[in-house]
């Protein structure tokens, strides 16, 4: 049986309990806050890693994204590089050509609007933002080919806008590079 005082114990007890609980929660709710602000403070104001721009208006003009050096480009070490740049409402060039089971740098950027480049059937998902250089790394397992539409709404002609990934044997591409300088599959 319970007694007056042994209640009033109780409630005292649950009480305590149930302060410490609250300060807890209160605790890491103030934690998480810091945590998310110190964060954002930090992520504005210190550079980020690494930021490469170009100029949109002299793209086809001068530097890396001129025309005749767009493409694929077996490099001196083996590994390939693709430049390709995306504009309303195309990619250029429209077909990639690239080697399996080789590194591949892609690069590129946008000559316009704001485009998005995916390639089907990879973890390849980027934006093309003008003034900005997209670089990502990519290895293909097989030859095959894989759909590369824009998936970012860049303007009335935006659902027309796919490319293609043309993935073809290394010894093959070995070939096709000794020839030319920039490879595209586009005949
Ligand atoms: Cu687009």
């Amino acid at each position: 049986m319970t007694t007056e005082t042994d209640h009033g114990v109780g409630e005292a007890v649950a009480a305590r309990i149930e302060r410490r609980w609250a300060i807890l929660s209160i605790v890491i709710v103030g934690l998480l806050v810091g945590m998310a602000t110190f964060i954002g403070i930090h992520q504005a104001t210190m550079p980020q890693g690494r930021v490469e721009t170009s100029d949109p208006r002299t793209l086809h003009l001068s530097g890396e994204f001129v025309e005749s050096n767009l493409g694929s480009t077996l490099e001196a070490d083996g590994s390939v590089t693709v430049r390709a740049i995306g504009q309303q409402y195309s990619f250029t060039p429209q077909c990639i050509v690239v080697p399996a089971e080789t590194p591949i740098t892609l690069r590129t950027t946008s000559a316009d609007v704001v485009h998005g480049l995916l390639i089907e059937g990879t973890n390849i998902n980027t934006m093309l933002v003008p003034g900005y250089v997209a670089e990502l790394p990519i290895r293909f397992k097989a030859p095959g080919e894989h759909v590369m539409p824009c998936q970012e709404f860049c303007g009335i002609g935006h659902q027309g806008m796919w490319g293609k990934v043309k993935v073809v044997d290394k010894a093959a591409f070995a070939k096709l590079a000794a020839a030319r300088r920039r490879l595209t599959c586009v005949d």
